[in-house]
Order: C-alpha cells, then sequence, then structure tokens
C-alpha cells in the first residue's frame, strides 16, 4: 500500500488535513484506531475561532456550518454576583466565535471524506513508524488481526495525546513540558434552553462553572471537581443544584434543567511536545500539545497546526521545495505557546485554587484590573477570538 501522506487519527485533525490535501489534489490516507461511530460519540468542543471558520470554508466544508452555526460576538465573565461582558466583537474590530460542536465539525469532514471516495482505515491501529529519517518513511497498522504497512512520503501524526506517533520521536530529541491542575471539569450535555444568549464563565466561592451551549436548544456545561470525584456520584440534580449555587442568581431563577445525554469528566492540563517534527514525521494538534479547555483553546489550536503542516505540504509538492520544512515545528509553537498562556490565564484567574490568602488577592486584583480596563478586556478579547496563524515565511 503506497499514498504521499499517511494520516494517523481521523479526528478533526486528521480529517481536516485529509480534506485539505485533496482538495490540493495531493493523495493522502487516513488510519483510525476506532470506529467512526466511536469517534463521533466523544463530546468534547464547541467554539471555534475565526481562523478555524476559514480552514473549514477552505476545505469545502462549511455549508452546514455556516447554516447552524451561531455567531457569537461576546460572552460573559461572572465573579458572583458581578458581570461582565467582554464585547468580541468591539474589542477586535469585528471578529467573532461560532458555537458548533467538534462531533459537528468531525462529522462535516467524515461525510466529505467519504463523498470523495478517500481511503480511511477505521478500527485499524498504528503500532509502529519505521523508517522516519528516510525518503521513504513506513506506517505498521494493525487491521483484522493482521499487520499491514503503508509506504509514503511524509507521516502527519494526528494521533492525539495518546498516541503512537509522538512516542516515536526518540527520547533524547523529544523535550516535554506539563502541568497537571488539581482539579477536572465534570461536563454535561443536555436538550435544555442555554443558560444565557453568550457563554458565561462563572467564578463561585464554590468553583469554577461554565454556562455554553451546542445549538438554541442545546446546553453544555461545566463545573470544576476535584479529580477524586466519580462522575457515577453526580445525579442530574446533584449536577444542576451545584450549577444553580455556582451562576449569578438570575441566571440561576430561569435555568432550565432537563436529563443529561452525556455526562463526563476531564483532567485539565498544560502540555508542550518539542520539537513537533522528526525527520519526516510531523505531530499536529492533541499529539503536540493540549490546554486546559478554558480558553477554549484545543481544538482551535488544531487548525493552525493544520493549516501550517497543509502550506507545508503544498510548497513541497506544487513548488518543489524543501526549504521550509525545517521551520514547521518553531512556526507551529510560537502560536502554541501564546495560547497556552492564555489557557493558563483564564484557567488560574476563575478555578478556585488552593493557595495562601495573598496568592488570592493577587489574583482577585488582576482579574479585577483586567475585566475593568480597556486594555485588558482587549487581550482578553483578541486571544479568545484567536490569535493570527502564524506564517512559515
Ligand atoms: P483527537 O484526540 O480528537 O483525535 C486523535 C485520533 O487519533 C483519535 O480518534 C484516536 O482514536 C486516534 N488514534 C490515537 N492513536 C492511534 C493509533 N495508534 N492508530 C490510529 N489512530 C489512533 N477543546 C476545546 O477547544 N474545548 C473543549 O471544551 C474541549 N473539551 C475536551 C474534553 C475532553 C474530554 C478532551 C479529551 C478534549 C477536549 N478538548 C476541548 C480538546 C479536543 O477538542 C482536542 O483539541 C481535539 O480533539 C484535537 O483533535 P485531534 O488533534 O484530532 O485529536
Ligand atoms: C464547550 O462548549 O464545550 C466549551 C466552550 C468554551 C470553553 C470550553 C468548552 O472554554
Amino acid at each position: 500500500m503506497k499514498t504521499k501522506i499517511a494520516i494517523i487519527g481521523a479526528g478533526p485533525s486528521g480529517l481536516l488535513l485529509g480534506q485539505l490535501l485533496h482538495k490540493a489534489g495531493i493523495d493522502n490516507v487516513v488510519i483510525e484506531r476506532r470506529s467512526a461511530k466511536y469517534v463521533l460519540g466523544r463530546i468534547r468542543a464547541g467554539i471555534l475561532e475565526y481562523g478555524f471558520v476559514d480552514l473549514m470554508r477552505e476545505a469545502g466544508v462549511h455549508t452546514r456550518m455556516d447554516a447552524e452555526g451561531l455567531r457569537h460576538d461576546g460572552f460573559e465573565i461572572a465573579i458572583g454576583e458581578d458581570r461582565t461582558r467582554i464585547d468580541l466583537h468591539g474589542l477586535t474590530a469585528g471578529k467573532s466565535v461560532l458555537v458548533y460542536g467538534q462531533t459537528e465539525v468531525t462529522r462535516d469532514l467524515m461525510e466529505a471524506r467519504i463523498g470523495a471516495g478517500l481511503p480511511t482505515h477505521y478500527e485499524c491501529e498504528v503500532i509502529e513508524l519505521r523508517g522516519l529519517n528516510t525518503g521513504k518513511p513506513t506506517v505498521v497498522f494493525r487491521s483484522d488481526h493482521e499487520d499491514c504497512v503503508l509506504e509514503c512520503d511524509y507521516i502527519a501524526g494526528c494521533d492525539g495525546f495518546h498516541g503512537v506517533s509522538r512516542r516515536s520521536i526518540p527520547g533524547d530529541t523529544l523535550r516535554e513540558h506539563e502541568k497537571v491542575y488539581p482539579f477536572g471539569w465534570l461536563g454535561l450535555l443536555s436538550d435544555t434552553r442555554p443558560a444565557s444568549d453568550e457563554l458565561i464563565y462563572n467564578k463561585s466561592d464554590r468553583g469554577f462553572a461554565l454556562c455554553s451551549m451546542r445549538s438554541e436548544s442545546r446546553s453544555r456545561h461545566y463545573l470544576q471537581v476535584p479529580l477524586s470525584e466519580k462522575v457515577e456520584d453526580w445525579s442530574d440534580d446533584r449536577f444542576w443544584d451545584e450549577l444553580k449555587a455556582r451562576v449569578p442568581a438570575d441566571v440561576a431563577s430561569t435555568l432550565e434543567t432537563g436529563p443529561s445525554l452525556e455526562k463526563s469528566i476531564a483532567p485539565l492540563r498544560s502540555f508542550v511536545a518539542e520539537p513537533l517534527q522528526y525527520g519526516r514525521l510531523f505531530l499536529a494538534g492533541d499529539a503536540g500539545h493540549i490546554v486546559p479547555p478554558t480558553g477554549a483553546k484545543g481544538l482551535n489550536l488544531a487548525a493552525s497546526d493544520i493549516s501550517t503542516l497543509f502550506t507545508l505540504l503544498v510548497s513541497i509538492y506544487e513548488q518543489g521545495r524543501t526549504d521550509l520544512i525545517e521551520r514547521y515545528s518553531e512556526t507551529c509553537l510560537r502560536r502554541i505557546w501564546k495560547a497556552e498562556r492564555f489557557s493558563w490565564w483564564m484557567t488560574t484567574m476563575l478555578h478556585h485554587l488552593d493557595g495562601t490568602d495573598i496568592d488570592r488577592k493577587l489574583i482577585d486584583a488582576e482579574l479585577d484590573y483586567y475585566l475593568n480596563s480597556e486594555a485588558g478586556l482587549t487581550t482578553i478579547a483578541e486571544n479568545y477570538v484567536g490569535l493570527p496563524f502564524d506564517r512559515l515565511e
């Protein structure tokens, strides 16, 4: 089996890259260890930066996103009863974000790939990458208990945090930077009216809560919980009661509750692997970095990686250039670290953290400054809508 680009992982990173390459006429194969149904069943991100939206349009998979996505020109930060709106549109000369679930992004990309008749090997696990420093690397994957070999020119490691790609970079080359937060997010998905027209990030004495949505009739809410918590200990009623206790009274008084469609606890970490490339292997998306979801950056960082990798591969195949290859990692990392910073900042500012009294006073003072100054609000807004994608040259 041969192709130009072997893509490991059929999450948003792998599928978006595959679609962009297909439109550019660059042959590619996607290998995914789970079933398509399983991949679609994972409930994750909900906010798309304008850069992600533009990339979906470039990939030609924007019709449903444009029809069903909800443009949001702002969001709120509530400190107890004190609500501040971050006017994204006004503070960023007209930029906004789009509420459109990662599940829908993945569905659109899957359908486009099926429609184009492109090869996607589901329920096939990549077990080894070979020849990364040769001109003909190979991907070994298991299919129906048989080992199969895919020859290619380049490998896109889009296989997420627990994938095989990052582990294929030698230990004396790879540097991993990690910060694990001492709490998780308990998320609940329900067919209930959203708590408000826009997202509300709530800082309360009982802990952080986020009121988000997937549509005007489907909500996604989160509660900060200790890492020791088990999802089975959280009945729907307990979740709703705790959410009401963490949001402003007027939000709680009109909050529509209902049965959960999904409930899960996700740990929070900041993680960056360097470099994001090794020989003919390029890491993109969660394979190379993880952010705490407080800044809504996880999925969106995957988009900027994919944009850079796609631009690089086009320069190789359409212009015969190889001089840009060694710039991939440094180009991606510049934007990644700035998104890591913003995600860490939002997490540190808004969550209930252990620490001394003065630690909490200093954080409260910083948040008070940011929420009451044009410069502070602008900083939050331009990071939230997404910083510009960095260019390879
Ligand atoms: P993914 O992990 O989505 O996809 C990688 C794919 O590779 C998977 O399908 C996996 O099965 C496959 N794979 C792994 N190893 C393989 C192998 N050896 N062979 C073949 N295939 C292999 N981001 C936000 O912006 N907001 C959020 O609220 C948010 N919430 C999240 C909640 C959770 C529980 C998690 C885990 C992540 C969340 N994220 C959120 C981040 C998330 O959206 C990621 O950024 C996004 O899924 C990144 O997409 P990919 O890079 O494609 O990685
Ligand atoms: C979500 O809707 O899942 C969501 C929105 C914003 C975040 C994190 C998660 O910061």
